[in-house]
């Protein structure tokens, strides 16, 4: 159970919590995700570390900030993060925004001495990525990097299962992450198809989430092979328009990892998979068991154990929503499942927890040193792409 979630039953005494005020960057959907989470966490898991007071939300386009600010209920609304960081009731700042603008504003929110939750990849490079970790090094303050999947009941069990050895030695990761959304070639750019606004395409995007299980899970990786495409060279500008701009991303990208302590890895993600939605497949092989993990199946785990006995071996689904598993008891009665939005609920009140403490989100939590390391594994992967050589990772963090 070591750094898994265990949270106050929801019959727990009557206390008035601290609150905590929080500042938004960015309203669109991750900021909706976070700003539900923040609001919804009082209601299920009382009493919550903290309670987030929502201070102000800042956006680009006026009119879609103050509408983001009486929809989310934020007190105040503005248009520059600079007022936002500055602002003496904002002790949280929250990222939300395009990958971009991670750097600049998660830089200045350290320097003003603010805790930092911000969205993945953390930045669009390692460099920018060591940039935040410094600087939230330095300023001492409580930092998170948002890979909600680390939140997902099915996935802490995996790692319980691991960590507690009963799947032997590990062999094998294995991650597929497939997504189809934006597999029409007239679906419009946006910023996460340019380079500058994200760095990368599907590798950052999904293969991150990918990347960061894999270390969660399994352990730091020493060594990448990889291989990028982009498919759909261009798109319109804007929907319905036959002008049309180059994709300068990539929309798939796969890789074989090994892993610093033996086990081997293998990695694909892409945007161009027809038909599927969110599968992200997780598996995992040693030598006393298996897992498989698939996030279109949120609430289910499948495990194979060679210790059960040899009439009932095979892959059992363990519906992960009994009061024994992680987050078991702040939620509904076995069996009436989760969803997706429960992730960021999960997510936001361990972060809450580590703000109110003081304290790092770490071992459950991503830190922003997972996120600089996250994106030592992306730019090793494009790397080996461009070379087509294998690429030993080095960490200086
Ligand atoms: C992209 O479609 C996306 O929403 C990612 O940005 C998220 O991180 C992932 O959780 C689901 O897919």
């Amino acid at each position: 159970m070591d750094g898994e979630a265990r949270l106050a039953s929801s019959n727990g005494p009557l206390k008035t919590p601290p609150t905590v005020g929080v500042g938004l960057i960015g309203y669109a959907f991750m900021g909706r995700a976070h700003s539900h989470a923040f609001k919804a966490i009082q209601y299920m898991m009382w009493p919550p570390p903290a309670v987030a007071d929502l201070v102000s939300i800042c956006g680009r386009n006026q009119d879609a900030v103050q509408e983001a600010r009486s929809r989310y209920g934020y007190k105040r609304w503005t248009t520059s993060w600079q007022e936002l960081v500055d602002d003496p009731e904002v002790q949280v700042v929250d990222n939300s925004t395009p990958n971009n603008l991670h750097l600049e504003p998660c830089l200045a929110a350290a320097a003003a001495g603010k805790d930092i939750i911000c969205e993945k990849p953390l930045g669009r490079d390692a460099d920018e990525s060591r940039a935040m970790l410094e600087a939230v090094e330095r300023a001492g303050v409580t930092h998170m990097c948002a890979f909600n999947y680390r939140f997902i009941p099915a996935l802490q069990l995996a790692r319980r299962l691991i960590q507690d050895g009963r799947l032997g030695q590990i062999y094998h990761f294995r991650a597929s992450y497939q997504q189809s959304g934006r597999v029409d070639p007239n679906s419009p750019m946006t910023w996460r198809f340019r380079r500058d606004t994200a760095g990368f395409g599907a590798l950052g995007d999904l293969g991150s989430h990918s990347v960061d299980q894999a270390r969660w899970l399994i352990g730091e990786i020493g060594s990448v092979s990889g291989l990028t495409k982009t498919f759909i060279p261009d798109r319109p500008v804007e929907a319905g328009s036959d002008r049309r701009e180059p994709v300068t991303v990539d929309d798939a990208a796969l890789a074989l990892l090994e892993f610093q302590d033996g086990p081997i890895g293998t990695l694909e993600v892409t945007r161009c998979a027809t038909g599927r939605k969110n599968y992200h497949l997780i598996e995992v092989n040693g030598s006393l068991g298996s897992l498989h993990f698939n996030c279109e199946r949120l609430n289910e785990l499948r495990f194979f154990s060679r210790e059960d006995p040899p009439e009932i071996q095979g892959f059992h689904d363990v519906l992960v929503t009994e009061r024994a598993h992680p987050y078991g008891t702040v939620w509904w009665p076995p069996g009436h499942i989760l969803g997706w939005e429960h992730t960021f609920m999960h997510e936001m009140h361990h972060f809450l927890t580590a703000v109110a403490g003081g304290g790092s989100v770490e071992p459950l939590g991503a830190t922003f040193r997972d996120g600089y390391r996250n994106s030592v594994v992306l730019d090793g992967l494009a790397e080996s792409s461009r070379t087509g050589r294998k690429v030993d990772l080095t960490y200086a963090s």
